[in-house]
C-alpha cells in the first residue's frame, strides 16, 4: 500500500526495454517465517535501443522485497552503489554485458494478497501474472523480457517432498538437516510471468499422451492427499484438448512433462505457467458426488483454457500488458470452440451469448468501460476483464467467420509461424491472418481501440412488384469514457430470410446468389442491402449464432417472434426469438406493475414453452435454455433505469404463473427425467442435458406450492445419486415457502459435505442468492460459520460475490444496506488482498443503472471507501466509478 497517488500508465508510453535478460538462475530455500531467493542474472544491452555511448543505468522492478545481497560481476557492491525505492532497484552497469546476482528475502507465510510467492495451506505456491514476479526478486518484470529460467527449490524433505517449477527436473540431492532440493530448466524462454514455484506434501494422478508426432508427453496432476480421487475429469479433458489442439490448430505440445497442481486459495480460476499449470481447486476437483454438471464443464473448459495457452499465450506472448487479449481473447474463442466441440455447439454458443450481454454489455456501458485493447491503466489486475476475455473472443470470432474455417487456420498458422517465441501485439495478430488471406482488416481493428456496445437498428421493406426486400442497417456506438466519439465497425451478419412456411429462401444480392444463408458485412453508419428476386414478404433471421457482439433491434411483433422460435431452421435463433419474447413480455409486466396494474400472462409465451417442453426431438438442453427466463442482471442492463423491485416482482410472478400453467406438461416432462435417470451415473453429454432440463422443471414446479411437489422435491434431495440433482432439489427448497424442509435440507447439507470445502462453498451461494427478504442478515450470520473465512477467495465468491452479484432484489434493499454491507467488505479486504476487493467493487460502479435515491446510496458508499488508505486496485475502480 503507498501513500502517493497511484500513476496511469499508457499504451502510447509504451519503449523496448534498455536490457535483456537472456539466462535466469533462481534459487529458492524455503523455511517456515521467511524464503530467501537467490538470483543470478545474465544481462545484456538492448542495442537496437541503445548505441555504442554511456550505458543507461538497469533498472529492476520489486516490490515489498528485503534486499540483502547485490553482485555485479563477481563484485559484492556497497550501499551507495546501488539505489532502492518502494518499486525498483537501479544501479549502473559498467559493460554491455554482465551478470548481476541477488539475494533477497521474502515472508510467503504472511502473503495475503496471493500474488508472488505464498503459501496455501502448507504448501508454497506462486502466481506471477500480470505483475507478481517482482515481489519474488527484482526483475524486469515485463512481458516482452524473456528469458531462459533454471530453478532450484530446497526445503525440508518431511513437509514438503513436492519441489517443482518450470520444465523438466534436470537434478536432485540431499542436503543437512533433512532438507532436500530439485533443480528444473525450462528450455524455452518466457517472460517471468510464467514463472511457476510449487512445494509441498502432494499426491500424483499420472498419465501420458502421445503426440501426433509420436512423442511420449508425461502428465501429472498433483493435489492434497484427499482430493486424489477427483482428478479423472481434469486429467480426460487434459488429454482431449492436447488432441484437440492437434487436430484443429495443428499445435502440438512441446516439453517432456505437463503438469496441473490444485490449491485451495487462489485469486482466480488458474495460471498457464509453462508446464506447471497452477489450478483453483474449483477448476480441478470434479467427482460426481461432490461437483455439479456445470462444475463438470467448468473443469473441462478451464483445463483446456490453460493447456491451450502452451501456443496462444507462452510460446507466442504478448509485448505489453495492453496488448493481453492478444493471449487472451484468443484463449478464450480457442476454449470456447473447444467446448461447443465436446458437447452441444449451439448450447455452448447460448451460454456464452447470455453471459456475454449480462455482464459484459454492463461493463461495456459502466464507467470502467475500455476498448479490448485498453489505451490507459492504473493497475493491470484491474483488466483481466470481461471485456478482454470475452469480448476479446467474439472479435476473433467475427474474424474467423469473415475468414471461414480454412482462412483462419492458415492466418493462424502463419502467426504461429511467424512469431514463435515472441512477445507481440493485436496488430501483429491481425497482420498474420491479413497477410495469410489477402484481407484487409484496417477498418476491423476499430474493435481493439472503440469501447462500448454498437446499437445495430434494423428496419425492412418489401417490395412486391419488383420482388425486393431492403433492409436498412443503422449502427451507433456509444459514448463511453475517453471515447465520446466512435466511427463505424465492421459488423459481420449471419443471416436468411424466411417464407411463411419457415424455409429459407434463396438469397440474392447485387445479381450474386448467396446460398441460403449469407454473412453480409455493415460497415457504414447506416447502410441498405437490397435482396432481389424475393417472391414474398419474407420474415428475416438476423445475426444468427449472435455473429457480432452487438445490440440488435429489428421490428418483430410477438407473433413473429413465436413464428421464429418455433420455425427459425437455425437452432440459436429459435431461442433468441424465444428470449426476445421472454423479454418483451417481462419489460411489459414491469410496466403494467409500475402503473399499478394487475398483471396478465401471455398466452403466446405459454404456447412456445409448452411446445418445446412437450417436443421429445428437441435436445433437452436446448429445452432447458429456452425455458430459463431472462436473468434480472440481463433486464437490468435492458433498462435504461431499472427499477429492480419491479424486475424481480414480474419476473417471479411470470415464472409463477408459467409453472401453473404447464403444470400438467412440466410435471410428466420431470417424471420421465426422473426415470430415465434413475439408474447408472452417467456424465456424457445427453445425460447432463437430461439433468439440466428435469432440475430446471422442478424449480418452476415448487412454484406452484403445491405438496406433492415438495414430495418430489425432497425425494429427489435425499436419494439423488449426484451432487447436480441433489443441489438443484436444495436450491428449489431454499427458495420456496417451506420453511421447516427448507432449514432441514441446509442443515443435512452441510453436516453431511462439511469436510469438502468445495460443497461447502455452494451451500455458502445457495443460501446468499435466496431472493426471499432477510438475506443479508443471513449472509452476515454465514460470515461468523466455522468454515467461512476472509482470506479463501473462493469463500469470498461464494458468500459476499454470490450476494451482491446474483441477489439484486436484496443486494439493491432501498435501506442502503446492502451498499453499506459491501463497502465494509471492499474496506477489510482491501488490506489483505487488494484483487479480491477491487472484483467487489463492481456492483457499486454500476449506480447510473438504478433511481436516484439509490444512486446517492451507492455514491455515498463509493465516497466512503475512497476516503480510506487504499490499494491503486481499489483506488482505480473506486475513483473511475465516481468521476
Ligand atoms: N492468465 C491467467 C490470469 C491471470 C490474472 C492475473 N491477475 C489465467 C488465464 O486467463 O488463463
Ligand atoms: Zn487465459
Amino acid at each position: 500500500m503507498r501513500t502517493e497517488q497511484p500513476k496511469t500508465i499508457y499504451l502510447k508510453d509504451y519503449q523496448a526495454p534498455d536490457y535483456w535478460i537472456d539466462e535466469t538462475q533462481l534459487t529458492f530455500e524455503l523455511f517456515e517465517d521467511h524464503a530467501l531467493v537467490h538470483s543470478r542474472l545474465a544481462l545484456r544491452l538492448n542495442s537496437d535501443r541503445h548505441g555504442a555511448g554511456a550505458l543507461p543505468a538497469l533498472v529492476l522492478d520489486g516490490q515489498e522485497l528485503a534486499l540483502l545481497k547485490v553482485v555485479l560481476d563477481d563484485q559484492e557492491l556497497g550501499e551507495g552503489e546501488y539505489q532502492v525505492d518502494e518499486d525498483s532497484l537501479s544501479l549502473q552497469p559498467a559493460a554491455a554485458t554482465f551478470e548481476l546476482a541477488l539475494t533477497t528475502r521474502i515472508e510467503p507465510q504472511n502473503n495475503t494478497a496471493l500474488e508472488g510467492l505464498y503459501k496455501s495451506g502448507s504448501m508454497f505456491c506462486t502466481q506471477c501474472e500480470a505483475e507478481g514476479f517482482r515481489k519474488i526478486t527484482y526483475y524486469l518484470d515485463r512481458p516482452d523480457v524473456m528469458s531462459r529460467f533454471t530453478t532450484t527449490v530446497i526445503a525440508e524433505r518431511e513437509r514438503y517432498p513436492v519441489l517443482l517449477s518450470n520444465g523438466n527436473p534436470i537434478a536432485s540431492g540431499e542436503h543437512e538437516g533433512g532438507r532436500h532440493w530439485v533443480s528444473w530448466e525450462d528450455p524455452f524462454p518466457k517472460p517471468a510471468y510464467l514463472f511457476a514455484l510449487v512445494a509441498g506434501d502432494l499426491c500424483l494422478l499420472q498419465d501420458s499422451f502421445t503426440t501426433m508426432s509420436g512423442r511420449t508427453i508425461d502428465l501429472r496432476i498433483y493435489v492434497e492427499p484427499e482430493n486424489r480421487t477427483q482428478c479423472d475429469h481434469a486429467m480426460d479433458s487434459l488429454k482431449r484438448s492436447m488432441r484437440w489442439d492437434e487436430e484443429v490448430y495443428g499445435r502440438e505440445y512441446d516439453l517432456d512433462i505437463f503438469m496441473i497442481v490444485a490449491v485451495n486459495d487462489f485469486n482466480m480460476g488458474a495460471m498457464e505457467n509453462k508446464g506447471l499449470n497452477i489450478f483453483n481447486s474449483s477448476c480441478v476437483l470434479a467427482h460426481q458426488d461432490t461437483a455439479t454438471d456445470m462444475a463438470f464443464q467448468r473443469v473441462e473448459a478451464v483445463v483446456a483454457h490453460e493447456y491451450f495457452h502452451n501456443w496462444s499465450g507462452n510460446r507466442v506472448t504478448c509485448r505489453d500488458w495492453f496488448q493481453l487479449s492478444l493471449k487472451e481473447g484468443f484463449t478464450v474463442f480457442r476454449d470456447s470452440e473447444f467446448s461447443a466441440d465436446m458437447n452441444s455447439r449451439t448450447v455452448k454458443r447460448i451460454e456464452d451469448v447470455t453471459f456475454l450481454r449480462a455482464n459484459q454489455f454492463a461493463e461495456d456501458a459502466g464507467p470502467m468501460a475500455h476498448p479490448v485493447r485498453p489505451d490507459s491503466f492504473i493497475e493491470i489486475s484491474n483488466f483481466y476483464t470481461l471485456t478482454v476475455y470475452e469480448k476479446g473472443a467474439e472479435v476473433v470470432r467475427m474474424l474467423h467467420t469473415l475468414l471461414g474455417e480454412e482462412g483462419f487456420r492458415k492466418g493462424t498458422d502463419l502467426y504461429f509461424e511467424r512469431h514463435d517465441g515472441q512477445a507481440v501485439t493485436c496488430d501483429d495478430f491481425i497482420k498474420a491472418l491479413e497477410d495469410a488471406n489477402g484481407a484487409d482488416f484496417t477498418q476491423f481493428k476499430r474493435w481493439y481501440s472503440q469501447a462500448g456496445t454498437p446499437r445495430l437498428s434494423v428496419t425492412a421493406d418489401y417490395d412486391a412488384t419488383k420482388r425486393e426486400f431492403r433492409l436498412h442497417f443503422t449502427q451507433v456506438c456509444p459514448p463511453t469514457p475517453g471515447q465520446p466519439d466512435k466511427l463505424p465497425q465492421v459488423i459481420p451478419v449471419r443471416m436468411a430470410l424466411l417464407d411463411r412456411d419457415g424455409k429459407e429462401m434463396a438469397l440474392q444480392l447485387n445479381g450474386e446468389a448467396l446460398g441460403n444463408e449469407a454473412v453480409v458485412s455493415i460497415t457504414e453508419a447506416e447502410q441498405t442491402l437490397v435482396f432481389e428476386n424475393v417472391p414474398t414478404s419474407p420474415l428475416p433471421s438476423l445475426l444468427r449464432g449472435f455473429s457480432a457482439p452487438v445490440k440488435l433491434s429489428y421490428p418483430y411483433s410477438r407473433d413473429d417472434r413465436v413464428f421464429l422460435a418455433k420455425h427459425d431452421p437455425d437452432g440459436f435463433n429459435r431461442w433468441e426469438a424465444a428470449q426476445g419474447l421472454a423479454v418483451d413480455v417481462l419489460q411489459g409486466l414491469v410496466d403494467i406493475h409500475r402503473a399499478g396494474r394487475p398483471l396478465n400472462l401471455d398466452q403466446r409465451l405459454v404456447d412456445v414453452m409448452r411446445s418445446v417442453i412437450t417436443d421429445a426431438e428437441l435436445d433437452a438442453a436446448m429445452v432447458a435454455e429456452i425455458i430459463r427466463l431472462p436473468s434480472e442482471a440481463y433486464l437490468v442492463e435492458l433498462a435504461e433505469v431499472a427499477d429492480i423491485d419491479a424486475i424481480h416482482f414480474a419476473r417471479e410472478w411470470l415464472r409463477r404463473a408459467l409453472a401453473v400453467a404447464l403444470r400438467d406438461d412440466m410435471a410428466a416432462r420431470y417424471q420421465a427425467l426422473a426415470a430415465a435417470g434413475a439408474g447408472e451415473f452417467s456424465a456424457s453429454a445427453p445425460a447432463m442435458a437430461d439433468r439440466s432440463l428435469k432440475n430446471s422443471l422442478l424449480g418452476y414446479l415448487m412454484l406452484t406450492g403445491e405438496q406433492q411437489v415438495l414430495g418430489w422435491c425432497v425425494r429427489q434431495f435425499v436419494e439423488a445419486s449426484n451432487m447436480t440433482d441433489r443441489q438443484a432439489a436444495l436450491v428449489a427448497l431454499v427458495n420456496s415457502p417451506f420453511e421447516q424442509q427448507r432449514e432441514a435440507a441446509l442443515a443435512d447439507f452441510a453436516e453431511r459435505w462439511s469436510a469438502y470445502p468445495l460443497v461447502m462453498d455452494q451451500w455458502f451461494s445457495i443460501q446468499a442468492m435466496a431472493s426471499q427478504p432477510g438475506a443479508l442478515e443471513r449472509v452476515e450470520k454465514l460470515m461468523g460459520h466455522p468454515l467461512f473465512t476472509l482470506r479463501n477467495p473462493n469463500k469470498v465468491r461464494a458468500l459476499i460475490g454470490a450476494f451482491v452479484n446474483q441477489n439484486l432484489s436484496n443486494f439493491h434493499a432501498i435501506d442502503g444496506s446492502g451498499y453499506a454491507f459491501l463497502a465494509d467488505r471492499i474496506i477489510d479486504l482491501d488490506r489483505s488482498n487488494p484483487q479480491i476487493a477491487s472484483r467487489l467493487v463492481t456492483p457499486l460502479s454500476r449506480w447510473r443503472k438504478f433511481d436516484d435515491e439509490r444512486q446517492a446510496l451507492m455514491r455515498g458508499q463509493l465516497s466512503r471507501i475512497l476516503a480510506e488508505k487504499l490499494s491503486p486496485d481499489v483506488y482505480e475502480v473506486v475513483s473511475k466509478s465516481l468521476a
